[in-house]
């Protein structure tokens, strides 16, 4: 477990960062896209999820949530993703929801600092320690 410390500008930066953003977002979509048709199922969204761990950190899910509570959420999750109501989320829907999720965490963080515990395993996912390193690695750069 690795800590981060990250407020609202690091992850703005990180999100208007095309190069980095979108090449992260490439990864994390090859590796949901687990039977490669190049699109994301409901499982496959689902496991993301689980993988990131968005939902417990940012969706104030808690441990009371019941497996019911929890497939409504994440089926209300995959519509959202899913903007043209085709049944599946592509790369691009995937992308453009996901800037905009990070987008609302970066209004909630605003300029307050949080700490963040993160699994260093779970590292290429991470898209908050993503944009940590991502600005650790412009400071050190100058
Ligand atoms: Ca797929």
């Amino acid at each position: 477990m690795t800590v981060i410390i990250i407020d609202g500008s690091t992850v703005i930066s990180f999100v208007n960062d095309e190069t980095h953003f979108q090449r992260s977002v490439d990864d994390a979509f090859a590796s949901l896209d687990l039977n490669n048709d190049g699109v994301l199922s409901r499982s496959e969204l689902r496991r993301g999820f689980e993988s990131l761990r968005l939902l417990e950190n940012h969706f104030g899910m808690d441990v009371t949530t019941t497996p019911e509570e929890l497939t409504k959420l994440y089926d209300s999750i995959f519509e959202k993703f899913d903007l043209d109501k085709s049944g599946t989320v592509d790369r691009k829907e995937f992308g453009d929801e996901l800037k905009s999720i990070l987008l609302a965490i970066a209004d909630g963080l605003g300029s307050n600092p949080i700490q963040m515990l993160v699994d260093d395993d779970g590292e290429g996912r991470n898209f908050l320690k993503q944009a940590a390193d991502l600005e650790a690695s412009k400071i050190v750069s100058g």
